[in-house]
């Protein structure tokens, strides 16, 4: 299997599901800076030229929530119970949730303080910041009353809606994201570094590698 990445949040949350249930996988990270993700032979794999893709036999998949339920089916994990449908519903209402709401109200904080100095794209833009407060209070709400009574996301227990979930606020205090009224969310968050995968995801040198071939071709 290979699982093409960047270092972002997409990509972080399929390289540490993986590394989480114990996949063999050759982590090729893909060279930003030489194109590679806009690279024909990238976008043969993934025609919207993002990451993360996986290739798995005769398998190209790209969307991560697409790919984590594959890895879970994979290897009969329940973090995407394949067998329980109504399970399955609830991990799906917290996916759509994600993609919708949440990850566009904490995206602008994570891209302003993360994701621009990572990348070297300027500074983060106080307007940008201040224009983007209103509408993470009006989503926050929903989660944090979620998580009142709850340890995880969906199901009583760790799946991928958390990591889907997660993903996109656990550099939280670095991404300066206005949490003060958040408890549970950030309890939430702090408690899943826990977990050794998900807290440190990204591939070492003995299970990645680079992608020159595919950067100029
Ligand atoms: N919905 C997609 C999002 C993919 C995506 O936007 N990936 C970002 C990284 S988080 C990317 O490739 N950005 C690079 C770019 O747009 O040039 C998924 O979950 O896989």
């Amino acid at each position: 299997m290979k699982i093409y990445w960047i270092r972002a949040q997409a990509p972080r949350r399929v390289l540490a599901l993986a590394k989480h249930l114990g996949i063999e996988a050759d982590c090729i990270e893909i060279d930003l800076g030489a194109g590679g993700l806009k690279a024909p032979s990238y976008l043969a794999l993934n025609p919207n030229g993002k990451a993360p893709t996986m290739v798995d036999g005769e398998v190209t998949l790209w969307e991560s929530s697409a790919i984590m339920a594959y890895l879970c089916a994979k290897v009969g994990s329940d973090m995407w119970p394949v067998q329980q449908p109504a399970d399955q519903i609830e991990i799906l209402r917290w996916l759509s949730w994600n993609d919708n709401h949440w990850s566009r109200a904490v995206g602008p904080f994570y891209f302003e303080h993360v994701i621009k100095p990572s990348f070297h794209i300027g500074e983060p833009d106080p307007a940008e910041l201040a224009a983007a407060v209103p509408g993470l209070h009006k989503v926050a709400p929903v989660l944090e009353g979620h998580l009142a009574s709850r340890d995880f996301v969906a199901c009583g227990r760790l799946t991928i809606a958390d990591f889907q979930l997660a993903s996109m606020a656990c550099d939280w205090r670095q991404a300066e994201m206005p949490f003060d009224a958040y408890p549970n969310i950030t309890r939430w968050l702090d408690r899943l570094m826990a977990i050794p995968a998900w807290a440190e995801p990204w591939p070492t040198k003995a299970n990645a590698s680079q992608m020159p071939a595919l950067a100029n071709a």
